[in-house]
C-alpha cells in the first residue's frame, strides 16, 4: 500500500494554473489546460502537498506570491512558483523544449533546432528549478518530477548534495537509439536521467528505446531484472517502469450524463441531424497528425461519395505555442485544408463537412462535443499517450460510439481490443477506417466500445498515481505486472485489407 502519510512535491513545467495581469491592474488566475493537469489535479487535491513549477507569469512579485496563495487554499495544496525571466522561457522552453526535445522524442528530428545556447538555458532552468525544490522540500518528503523539461533536475539536486528518492515520470515517448543519437548532448543527457531512482515511460515501446539508449551509450551500466534495472558502477541501482496514465473516468461519465451536457449535446445533435459526427480534438502541435487527418477524410467523401452529407467533422483545434513559426504555419496548413475541402464538397444552403473550432473550449462544452459523436478521429504521428482518446470512451455514455486511433499513440497498446487502429501516415488506410467506422454494424460498435469503457474505468488516473508511488516505495518491480504491448501483425494487416476489398 502507499505510505499516505509522505507528503508528495510534484514538480512540472508550470504550475495547475496561469497568472495574468487583469484589466483592473490586478492579477487573474486560470485554471491551466493539458493532460499533465487534467491528470494530477485531483490526485493532489486529495492526498495534499506542493506543487512547484512557473507560474505563468515572468516577474515573481509579492502579488504573484499573495495570488498564489489564495489560490493554493482553495485548492488545498501549497504552490511554490519558479520565477522564470522571459529570457529563461525563450531558451528553455519554447527553445531546448519545445525546439529540441519535443520534436526529437516524437520521431521528428528534422524540426529539431539543435541552438547550443538553448542547451545552456536548458542546465541553468533546470538548476534553477532544483533551488526550488531544495527550500521546500523535507527529507522525507516524495518528489516525483514530471516530464521533458525537467530531464536534468535529479542531476542538479544531487550535484546539491540532496540524497532523498528521487522519480521522474516521462509523459511523451522516449526516442529510438537512431533518432535520439543526432541529439548533441545525449550522453550527458541519458548519464543526469539516471540520477533519478525510478523512471517511468507510457508503454513497453518508451522502455525498450531507453533500455536500448542505456545499452548503447552506456557501456558501464548494468541491465537486470528483465530490463527493470539499470545499475551504474558509481551509484544505486535505478528502476524503470512502465505506468500508462489513466484519466478520471468517473468524473467524465458523471459529467457526460449530467443535464447541462445532456442538453448541449442534444443541441448539438439536432444541429446536424441524420448525419454520423466524427470528432478530433487537439492541442494545435504538428505531432497530433491534423493535416494528415484532414486529407484522410477528403479521401474517405471522394472513395466513398454514399458518405456525402451524411458525416460531419467536427475539429477542434485548442491554441498552443502560436509564438513558434512551426506552430503557425502548422495553423494556416490546417485553415487551408479546411477551405479546400469545404470549397470542394458544401451543398448550397445545407451540408458543409468540416466544422472547425480553433479556441479553447471549456471542460462541459469539451464533454458535450465527447457525447455527441459517433465518432473519434484520434491520429497522432506519435503521442506518449493520448488522453482525448480515453475521454472519448468514458463520455459514450450509450455505449456505441467508435474509436479510430493512431498506433503510434501510448494508447493504442491498451486500446487495441476494441479501437480501429490505423497508421496516420497512411491515408488510404485512414480514409477506409472512416468508412468502417461509419457503416460499422450496431452490435459491434457496442462490443467495441464496451471493451474500451472497461479498460478506461479499470485503468484510471488514480490507479496510475497508486501504481507509480507503490512502484517508487517498493524499489522492486517484479511484483508489478507489465501492461500489454502494441506491435503491428502482418497477419492482422493482411485481414485488414481483404476485408476492406471485399465486396
Ligand atoms: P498533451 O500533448 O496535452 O499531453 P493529450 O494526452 O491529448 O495531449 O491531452 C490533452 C488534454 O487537453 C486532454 O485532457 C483534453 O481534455 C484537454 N483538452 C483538449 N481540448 C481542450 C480544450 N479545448 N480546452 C481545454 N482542455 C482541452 C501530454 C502528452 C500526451 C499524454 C499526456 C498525459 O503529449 O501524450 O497523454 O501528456 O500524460
Amino acid at each position: 500500500m502507499i505510505d499516505q502519510a509522505r507528503r508528495l512535491v510534484v514538480v512540472s513545467n508550470r504550475l495547475p494554473l496561469v497568472l495574468s495581469p487583469g484589466a483592473d491592474g490586478g492579477l487573474v488566475s486560470k485554471p491551466g489546460s493539458g493532460g499533465l493537469v487534467t491528470a494530477l489535479l485531483p490526485v493532489l487535491r486529495d492526498r495534499g502537498g506542493v506543487w512547484v513549477g512557473w507560474p505563468g507569469i515572468a516577474d515573481h512579485t509579492a502579488e504573484v506570491e499573495a495570488a498564489l496563495d489564495r489560490s493554493a487554499k482553495k485548492a488545498g495544496y501549497r504552490l511554490a512558483p519558479v520565477a522564470l525571466s522571459a529570457e529563461d522561457q525563450a531558451g528553455f522552453y519554447h527553445g531546448f523544449s519545445n525546439e529540441v526535445l519535443w520534436p526529437l522524442f516524437h520521431d521528428l528530428q528534422s524540426l529539431c533546432n539543435f541552438d547550443p545556447s538553448y542547451w545552456r538555458s536548458y542546465c541553468e532552468v533546470n538548476h534553477h528549478y532544483a533551488q526550488v525544490v531544495l527550500a521546500e522540500a523535507r527529507p522525507d518528503d516524495f518528489i516525483w518530477a514530471h516530464d521533458y523539461q525537467l530531464l536534468l533536475l535529479a542531476a542538479e539536486l544531487r550535484r546539491a548534495g540532496f540524497t532523498a528518492p528521487l522519480a521522474f515520470f516521462l509523459h511523451i515517448p522516449f526516442p529510438p537509439l537512431d533518432i535520439y543519437l543526432k541529439l548533441p548532448w545525449r550522453f550527458t543527457l541519458l548519464r543526469a536521467l539516471l540520477e533519478y531512482d525510478l523512471i517511468g515511460f507510457q508503454t513497453l515501446r518508451d522502455h525498450r528505446n531507453f533500455i536500448q539508449c542505456v545499452r548503447a551509450l552506456m557501456p558501464d551500466a548494468h541491465i537486470t531484472h528483465r530490463t527493470r534495472r539499470v545499475d551504474l558502477p558509481d551509484r544505486r541501482g535505478v528502476s524503470i517502469g512502465v505506468f500508462p496514465i489513466g484519466i478520471d473516468a468517473a468524473a467524465f461519465q458523471r459529467q457526460a450524463r449530467s443535464a447541462g451536457v445532456t442538453a448541449a449535446a442534444n443541441a448539438l445533435r439536432a444541429e446536424l441531424p441524420q448525419r454520423e459526427v466524427i470528432l478530433g480534438v487537439d492541442r494545435l502541435d504538428y505531432t497530433k497528425g491534423i493535416p494528415l487527418r484532414l486529407e484522410a477524410f477528403r479521401l474517405a467523401l471522394r472513395q466513398y461519395p454514399e458518405l456525402q452529407e451524411h458525416v460531419t467533422l467536427i475539429q477542434v483545434v485548442v491554441p498552443s505555442r502560436d509564438d513558434i513559426p512551426q506552430y503557425r504555419n502548422l495553423k494556416t496548413r490546417i485553415e487551408q485544408l479546411v477551405g479546400e475541402i469545404n470549397g470542394e464538397f458544401t451543398r448550397p444552403g445545407g451540408w458543409v463537412p468540416i466544422h472547425y473550432v480553433y479556441r479553447s473550449v471549456d471542460r462541459l462544452d469539451l464533454i458535450a462535443y465527447y457525447r455527441a459523436a459517433q465518432i473519434a478521429l484520434v491520429s497522432p504521428l506519435k503521442d506518449g499517450m493520448n488522453l482525448v482518446a480515453k475521454e472519448f470512451c468514458a463520455c459514450s455514455v450509450h455505449g456505441d460510439g467508435v474509436l479510430i486511433l493512431s498506433e503510434f499513440a501510448g494508447a493504442a497498446a491498451q486500446m487495441q481490443n476494441g479501437a480501429l487502429l490505423v497508421n496516420p501516415y497512411d491515408i488510404e488506410g485512414m480514409a477506409n477506417a472512416i468508412h468502417q467506422a461509419c457503416t460499422m454494424p450496431h452490435a459491434e460498435r457496442q462490443a467495441r466500445m464496451k471493451r474500451l469503457r472497461q479498460g478506461v474505468s479499470r485503468q484510471d488516473v488514480f490507479r496510475w498515481v497508486n501504481t507509480f508511488l507503490e512502484a517508487a516505495i517498493a524499489r522492486d518491480l517484479d511484483a508489478f505486472p507489465l501492461p500489454p504491448d502494441y506491435v503491428p501483425s502482418a497477419e492482422a494487416e493482411q485481414a485488414y485489407w481483404d476485408t476492406a476489398f471485399a465486396e
